[in-house]
């Protein structure tokens, strides 16, 4: 690598910078302005690294993503080799302004084929990174540029769709924040911390666990790794220091391939703003909240305790099916929040948060059937499906542009199914096609074992085929996987995906 193309690199970014800075001070809106309530450096322990913006353009963030193994820290002394984005676990955080554009300069250096899937992102079906439907793999030593904007705001992610479990489950991974200006100011919440949860699987010898362990038993249960990660470090060994009383925004994304998140902050209160599409309709309180993989909620809390006291945010095991809860620690620490010496937060309580949204509406909606089914093979592998059909013998469900459906996802299997329909939004809806309240625009909804979910989705204008899966990602590999054709003409030879022996996704 020569010299002159890094430090051009690193001088635009420093121009960018400065764009950014004088953007951030000099900007008229009130949050920007806002002090953090919060000691200094609470969050340092647990802050995500972002990516850098290379473009000076206020309008575009364009950053240079590349995918190679490494050596990462998860705890003190503890390396693992890891898939990787940019050298680290979780990848960059990518942060944009809502309506802006993203310019992804992509290259792989793994040691096999890779892609970019925008998770929740409105994307053209070009830039959904699902190999041979959306665009070509990209090989080792290849590149793609990603070219998207971004319309709405909320917490996304970006993974591969590629082996799509085995890489996940190696560390490929990343946050992307979609920032509405706006709401920020009406919320008035200064303090705000991004949070990937995840895992990893390390054997005995340091190494990362063979993804086809315990073979199609294995890949029914769904692999969860051994070691929890909060932000890419051991979960448990993270600490936020915190004024008591004061609000904080946790934006929080399950980015795990087969493992839920139960979130428990030593009973106290848990203010659901947001989930996968942006805030919700008005926002709940509880003291517990289950997180299925690929989902993300936006809390606001307000910890409170003594100074030098202690809370920690746990996750409790969530039966998931069968065989889930048992044998296993009743909780997994995630991160310590510390309090700190002084008077407690005497400011101003957050603004409630509401959102004005319209439901889709039941009626003239098409009705399609989804049954998620496992079978055991004569073999005696199992088989997951929608319908019994394993997606590379399924066809394509189809639906017109604008045209609403009216889904229901019947789980028939002894397993939850976090189950994720790429490009569009839905809100879950009763039995009699109503929307319940709040109303959430989801990506991905869990599905519990021998339960029913009904979800009304809009198919706006951008036509493609688009993927629809468990994101339990091993059973996505084992047959839980469709795609619907939108607004495609009928095509006799759009049967079914390839047959894994082909092709993994
Ligand atoms: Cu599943």
């Amino acid at each position: 690598m020569s010299i002159q193309p890094t430090s051009l690199a690193s001088r635009r970014a420093l121009v960018c910078a400065a764009l950014v800075l004088t953007g951030f001070f000099g900007g008229s809106s009130a949050w920007a302005q806002a002090a953090s309530n919060q000691p200094e450096g609470w969050d340092s322990e647990l802050r995500l690294k972002e990516a850098v913006d290379i473009n000076p353009d206020p309008k575009i963030v364009e950053v240079n993503i590349d995918a190679r193994v490494e050596r990462i820290t998860i705890a003190p002394g503890k390396t693992v080799e890891a898939f990787t984005y940019n050298g680290q676990v979780p990848g960059p955080l990518i942060r944009l302004n809502v309506g802006d554009r993203l310019i992804v300069h992509f290259t792989n250096h793994l040691p096999m084929a890779t892609t970019i899937h925008w998770h929740g992102v409105r994307v053209p079906i070009e830039m959904d990174g699902v190999p041979g439907i959306s665009q070509p793999e990209v090989k080792p030593g290849g590149a793609f540029t990603y070219d998207l904007m971004v319309p709405d705001p909320g917490l996304f992610w970006y993974h591969p769709h590629v082996a799509t479990a085995e890489q996940v489950g190696f560390g490929l991974y990343a946050p992307l924040v979609v920032e509405d200006p706006a709401e920020k100011s009406r919320l008035g919440v200064v303090d705000e911390i991004v949070v990937v949860l995840s895992d990893i699987g390390i054997d005995e010898n340091g190494k990362l666990e063979d993804p086809e362990s315990g073979g199609t038993t294995g890949m029914a249960f769904g692999r969860e790794g051994n070691i929890v990660l909060v932000n890419g470090k051991v979960g448990g060994m993270g600490t936020l220091k915190a004024r008591s009383g004061a609000p904080m925004r946790w934006r929080i994304l399950n980015a795990a391939k087969s493992r839920y998140f139960s979130l428990d902050l030593d009973g106290q209160p848990l203010v659901k703003i947001g989930s996968d599409g942006g805030l919700i309709e008005y926002q709940t309180t509880a003291t517990s909240l289950v997180l299925g993989c690929a989902e993300r909620v936006d809390l606001i809390v307000q910890p409170k305790g003594s100074a030098g006291g202690e809370l920690l945010l746990h996750s409790f095991v969530f039966n998931r099916g069968y065989g889930s809860v048992e044998f296993r620690p009743a909780e997994e620490p995630l991160f310590k929040i510390q309090f700190a010496d002084g008077p407690a937060y005497s400011g101003p309580a957050p603004t409630r948060s509401t959102r004005a949204i319209t439901p889709y509406s039941a009626e003239g909606a098409t009705p399609l059937e989804l049954l998620l089914t496992i079978d055991q093979l004569q073999d005696g592998r199992f088989q997951y499906g929608i319908d019994h059909k394993p997606y590379w013998t399924a066809k394509a469900f189809t639906a017109k542009l604008g045209e609403t459906q009216i889904w229901t996802i019947t789980n028939k299997t002894p397993w939850s199914h976090p189950f994720h329909l790429h490009g569009f939004f839905f809100h879950v809806v009763d039995e009699k096609g109503q929307a319940v309240h709040p109303i959430e625009w989801k990506d991905t909804v869990n599905v519990q074992f021998d339960q029913t979910v009904r979800v009304l989705v809009r198919f706006d204008e951008r036509p493609g085929t688009w993927m629809m899966h468990c994101h339990i990602l091993d059973h996505a590999d084992g047959g839980l996987m469709g795609t619907i054709r939108v607004g495609l003409p009928d095509d006799p030879h759009a049967t079914h995906l390839p047959h894994p022996h082909d092709y993994r996704f």
